[in-house]
């Protein structure tokens, strides 16, 4: 196994405390889900819970709370059974739990619904997402008809239901040093199976094929395995933007798009590449790749503090349209095009989404303020792409069935930005002298 420096839960906890001054959180964990009958997925675990305190298996509930005096983390936890734990494995104690967790106290998940309401009824605000869990939607509606009473009694008492998003959203999207160490961590092995995976590309095999050697590569890089389903598209299935069927073969002329990432320690990595399976850019894909690579360059080139995800996307648009003119896939004025969105059938998303926990980060784009700057510590991906699928091009029929995107994750620093996947070529030449079909 890869090792990781520890998470810093109980700063995290502080820190998410001290903007909670009249307030508990209450965060459950994710349940456990079914494929089919009694198969389980495979576990993972909520992201809220585990950046606050590590927890990553089911049955879980988490009260933070920001008000001074009582305990501040209390965790509601399902207590070892015999006849369960000899199918899923043995189950720690709960003070085993809180030793480990550092929580200051932990109950048996059964006296939740007991308990749970009188611990939040006496904070002004529950920071909850409605529908999160049955259970706990039923002690926040307790507590918030105790709080009424409450109040009334003694002028304060739960009357707000808050996003727990509100306070964690923020801190997420500025990552700490044992978040960017997995995150690293995750585009290095992600880096190293698109290697074996492109090595695989050459006409005549299947896409489940190169599914398998990325996949392969990320679990014997240590990752837990791919933050996503991943996508292997040939030829126009490269215009589905999340065709994850795998299940078509790589024809002589395919670009054959590859979407995939690794999960380390529950932290994602996001690559695409686009290549020839012939081993050659040539044609109109070429032309294609060549405008989306232009468009990558600029935005990479673009990134760093002070500028905002918005910005990047308006520059990069503004790129691929001047691109689908000279393709002669639109006609008009650059402006024009921007202004009525005819451009959207051939880029119909947007540049970048944050990347941590989850594969599309929560956090803000724009704010009431305007674009959201960005800061050092903030973590994205820069995916421009183009897409001609069947039908969308009667101005150059050759392009249709192209689909090209170029992806990378990107670290806001001090200065300017560190690109986690740079050492995955984008260079038409040394990316296609990666495929096997390349003599
Ligand atoms: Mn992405």
């Amino acid at each position: 196994m890869i090792s990781l420096p520890p998470h810093p839960f109980s700063e995290r906890r502080a820190f998410a405390a001290a903007r909670l001054p009249d307030g508990v959180m209450v965060l459950p964990s994710s349940p456990v889900r079914f494929k089919n009958g009694d198969s389980e997925y495979r576990y993972r675990p909520d992201s809220e819970l585990y950046y606050l305190t590590g927890w990553d298996s089911p049955d879980c509930v988490a009260l933070l709370s920001g008000m001074g005096g009582g305990p501040r983390l209390v965790l509601f936890l399902r207590e070892p059974d015999p006849d369960v734990d000899l199918w899923t494995g043995p189950r720690m104690s709960l003070e085993e739990a809180r030793e480990r967790t550092g929580a200051d106290e932990v109950r048996p998940l059964g006296s939740l619904a007991e308990e749970g309401p009188g611990l939040l009824s006496g904070a002004d605000r529950i920071y909850y997402r409605l529908g999160a869990s049955p259970e706990c939607d039923a002690v926040v509606r307790k507590a918030l008809s105790q709080g009424r009473s409450r109040r009334f009694r003694s002028g304060s008492g739960a009357h707000v239901l808050a996003d727990p998003g509100a306070v964690l959203d923020p801190m997420r999207m500025r990552k700490d040093d044992a978040e960017l160490a997995r995150i690293r961590r995750a585009a290095e092995v992600t880096v190293e199976a698109f290697r074996e995976g492109l090595a695989g590309v050459s006409p005549g095999v299947g896409e489940w094929e190169i599914e398998a050697l990325l996949e392969a590569g990320f679990r014997r890089g240590g990752a837990d395995g791919p933050a996503f389903a991943t996508i292997v598209g040939a030829g126009v299935h490269g215009c589905t933007l999340h065709y994850v069927e795998n299940g078509g073969h790589v024809a002589e002329g395919d670009l054959v798009l590859m979407d995939a990432g690794a999960e380390v320690g529950y932290y994602a990595a996001d690559v695409t590449r686009t290549v020839p399976a012939s081993g050659h850019f040539e044609g109109p894909g070429g032309e294609v790749y060549a405008a989306v690579l232009a468009a990558q360059r600029q935005a990479l080139g673009a990134a760093g503090p002070g500028t905002s995800l918005e910005a990047l996307h308006e520059s990069t648009t503004r790129l691929l349209v001047e691109g689908l003119l000279s393709l002669g896939a639109l006609t008009g004025s650059v402006d024009e095009i921007l202004e009525d969105g005819t451009y959207r059938p051939f880029y119909p998303h947007r540049t970048s989404h944050w990347l941590g926990l989850d594969t599309h980060d929560p956090g803000y784009h724009r704010t009431s303020e305007g674009p959201l700057g960005l800061e050092p510590g903030m973590v994205f991906t820069v995916e421009p792409g183009l897409y001609f699928r069947p039908g969308s091009c009667p101005a150059r029929p050759e392009l249709e069935g192209i689909g090209v995107r170029i992806e990378d994750d990107v670290l806001v620093t001090d200065d300017g930005i560190d690109v986690l996947t740079a050492a995955l070529p984008t260079d038409p030449e040394e990316l296609a002298s990666l495929v096997a079909g390349c003599p």
